[in-house]
């Protein structure tokens, strides 16, 4: 007979979906990290990680923590689902591998390079078109929504007709991720309906030819995934781009208006715009966290989660764990400092299921910071700012910022 030696659960009685956190999960996810390797979360019953250690080997363990079960707090074996699983989001191999294939080389850098010349205008023409009608405006609707809006369907190639059930669909569906509390109720009259919407675009005769939607479509041709597939795999492009990166944007604003040393690093040095979109993505991690579900019974430090027991990832709390972060030339995870390396963060996940479309965002930020870079001298916070609240997303709802033109 084998024992195995288990340490007493810490435990946690604070919902991570509530209000108060939503607005600053910091302090939280710091007890969290304190409290132990694994913490029992009282309120929904289920686990928690939040050490840089744990999560980054949970994740990597796609095996032993799966995603199949759904990565939000139900359980699809014992609830239905709002909507079919995600082939990739939630799946794992081998159902997981042709669609991760597919998606994976339609989003390579390589397969990007054609991209970057227009996307650079556009991100040039917004900017000067923002500058043209006044120095005070809101970065989060001006910029970090309307850059991506832009660009992004347009490779996609959906209409432009309906766009704006985007944002509206993803904020529903990321809410989904968590428990059926007040934002979830907010947002589900209109689900069916966003939803119908979504699932409409991606049909093969609505989707322009060269765009990523008719390549995924042409992978099906070939064989490489099913026609039952192909409308899901166009889903997942329209479910995961375009809040993540409109927050993921936002965040990196909000961190270069609030840090002004920083603002001029990269207007000297603006080959940083990259490292200052991972920074921002460690620091403010758009994609707070996800579940997983223990597939068997999995040891963990000094403890065993049972299996079919759901386990929330807290990947903005890795992304500032002194274990991993605190280095000699930079002591302090909780400051925003682009001569950090930020590579190793979490924020877009680890692992098989690794934010795949990672590039596209990298390539939307270098765009519209570089634009903003070479126009603008000081960005500074010019009113009160407002937090969006959402089950999953660290959002911003509103920016004021003021500028002073180059
Ligand atoms: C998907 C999907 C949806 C939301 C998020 C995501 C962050 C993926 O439908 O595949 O990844």
């Amino acid at each position: 007979m084998s024992t195995v030696l288990t340490a007493p659960l810490p435990v946690h009685d604070a919902d991570p979906f509530g209000h108060d956190i939503l607005e600053n999960p910091l302090p939280f996810h710091e007890e969290l990290r304190e409290a132990g390797p694994v913490v029992h979360l009282s309120r929904y019953d289920v686990y928690a990680m939040a050490r840089y250690g744990q999560v980054h080997a949970a994740l990597r363990n796609w095996q032993g923590f799966q995603s199949a079960a759904g990565v939000g707090l139900s359980n699809f074996r014992t609830e239905k689902p709002w909507r079919p699983p995600s082939l990739l989001l939630e799946a794992d191999p081998p159902r997981h591998d042709a669609p991760r294939r597919v998606l994976a080389g339609l989003l390579v850098p390589r397969a990007l390079r054609r991209l970057r010349e227009h996307w650079r205008a556009v991100a040039d023409d917004l900017v000067d078109r923002v500058l043209e009608r006044g120095t005070e405006f809101d970065a989060v609707p001006e910029l970090a929504e309307a850059y991506p809006l832009r660009v992004f369907p347009d490779a996609v190639g959906i209409p432009d007709e309906g766009r704006e059930n985007l944002l509206p669909y993803g904020d529903f569906l990321f809410n989904a991720f968590g428990p059926h509390n007040d934002l979830v109720a907010a947002g589900a009259p209109r689900a069916p309906e966003l939803s119908a919407w979504v699932n409409a675009q991606c049909a093969r005769d609505v989707l322009a030819d060269g765009g990523f939607g008719a390549q995924i479509w042409a992978a099906a041709d070939r064989g490489d995934i099913t026609p039952e597939q192909a409308p899901l795999v166009v889903r997942s492009l329209l479910s995961a781009g375009v809040d993540t990166t409109v927050h993921g944007l936002a965040a990196a604003l909000h961190a270069l208006a609030t840090h002004p040393e920083q603002w001029r690093r990269l207007r000297s040095q603006p080959q940083l715009a990259r490292v200052a979109f991972d920074e921002a993505v460690r620091w403010g991690a758009p994609v707070q966290t996800f579940f997983r579900t223990a597939t068997t019974d999995v040891q963990v430090a000094d403890v065993v989660i049972p299996g079919g027991r759901k386990i929330l990832m807290f990947l903005g709390a890795a992304n500032r764990d002194p274990r991993r972060w605190r280095t000699p030339t930079h002591p302090d995870p909780d400051t925003f400092d682009l001569t950090r390396d930020p590579s190793g963060h979490v924020g877009f996940g680890f692992g098989i299921h690794q934010c795949v479309g990672q590039h596209v965002a990298r390539l939307e930020a270098e765009c519209l910071l570089t634009a903003l870079a070479r126009r603008v001298e000081t960005i500074e916070i010019a009113g009160p700012t407002r937090r969006h609240h959402n089950n999953t997303l660290w959002a911003w709802g509103s920016l004021p910022v003021r500028v002073r033109p180059a």
